[in-house]
């Protein structure tokens, strides 16, 4: 027996909204579950488990009619689906009302279900949801569904607020595999016995690194062997540089460009600069944020310059003052705290021009 399974896809998001690359990314993550599809149909795939939140928000019935026609296509392929927070199942929504002619089955929302596949002695236990939230710790309370067939469990949470479960537990239902969605990175829990896929792709920008889905085969024996493939488009990547004194405006232009284009320039980025810099320099990216994926600049970096000097040539104005009261051992008597305040205070004053 062979499965695939997937969670997170999140299908009708826009991420990202207002930027360049939001819509392209809208279409990648079609593009990245059709793929999956063919994959089932390629690798005559038993069973696609879609462990929640296939969907952003609740499918309408047209979602779902054009879902229901892409999985009639799969000739060997059973589809089970469980609802997760974001795609919840409410009463009489399509999730409800919907009649599928695919080989496919939605779990019902609230309650314990299972589905027994006599065929290749599969029994699917799941819950889907009918609602945001539940605190409660709903997934330890499952059981497997069938002595003697091959029991997986497909749930979706783990966090406080969506059916929060300790590993541990989990992993002593009894289960011979548990399919986990809601956490968007990916993570192999317990060896060949339960796994998080992660999403199918990154969705925002704190999903950093690669993603894509598990695939599992189950010999005669029962014994399980999942392998986790990346299959992302392209990759959120948080660039961290440090500045050093002597920089230009277009030496930093430079680092930055070589880097995302070691990095990959169909990548999305979020580029912080640390450092000290030269308390004249006006840093200016906006060159590159229009020929690359850049999300944001964060600009941490610190003006290098000399008190002593500063001091000299602003004795008499309020930068000059500022620097004399701060210096004053009493004035401040956490040295730490002096220091900190001298350098938002004069960093301040030189960036106002108002001196
Ligand atoms: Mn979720």
């Amino acid at each position: 027996m062979k499965f695939i399974h997937i969670a997170d896809v999140h299908l009708g998001v826009k991420p990202d909204r207002g930027k360049l690359w939001s819509n392209d990314r809208a279409q990648e993550i079609v593009d990245s579950f059709d793929n999956i599809l063919a994959i089932c149909q390629e690798q005559e795939i038993d069973m696609l488990l879609i462990a929640g939140d296939l969907y952003h928000t609740p499918p309408t019935e047209k979602e779902l009619k054009d879902l229901d026609y892409k999985l009639r296509k799969l000739d060997k392929t059973k589809t089970i689906i469980i609802a997760g927070n974001h795609d919840y199942i409410e009463e009489n929504s399509p999730w409800e009302t919907y009649e599928f002619t695919s080989d496919t089955v939605v779990f019902p929302r609230d309650r314990a279900a299972k589905l027994y596949y006599e065929d290749i002695n599969v029994c699917v236990t799941g819950y889907s949801y009918g609602r945001q939230e539940y605190k409660e710790r709903i997934l330890e309370k499952l059981r497997p569904g069938k002595e003697g067939a091959y029991n997986i469990l497909l749930g979706h949470g783990g966090d406080k607020n969506h059916m929060p479960f300790s590993k541990e537990k989990l992993a002593r239902l009894g289960f011979d595999y548990v399919a986990l969605g809601h956490i968007h990175k990916p993570a192999h829990i317990l060896k060949n016995k339960m796994a998080f896929s992660g999403s199918l792709e990154p969705i925002d920008y704190t999903d950093t690194g690669k993603r894509g889905y598990i695939y599992g085969e189950v010999n005669e024996e029962n014994v399980t062997r999942i392998k986790w493939i990346p299959c992302n488009k392209r990759s959120y990547i948080n660039m961290a540089l440090e500045l050093e004194p002597d920089y230009t405006n277009s030496e930093i232009i430079s680092v930055v460009e070589d880097n995302i284009k070691e990095l990959g320039v169909e990548n999305i980025y979020r580029i912080m600069l640390k450092g000290k810099v030269d308390s004249n320099l006006e840093i200016n990216l906006s060159g590159l944020v229009r020929r690359y994926n850049i999300n944001e600049v964060i600009n941490k970096t610190e003006s290098d310059y000399d008190i002593n000097e500063l001091l000299e040539g602003n004795e008499n104005n309020l930068l000059g003052r500022f620097i004399k009261s701060l210096s004053n051992k009493s004035s401040i008597k956490d040295e730490e705290i002096r220091t900190k305040a001298l350098r938002y205070g004069v960093e301040a004053l030189l960036g106002t021009g108002d001196k």
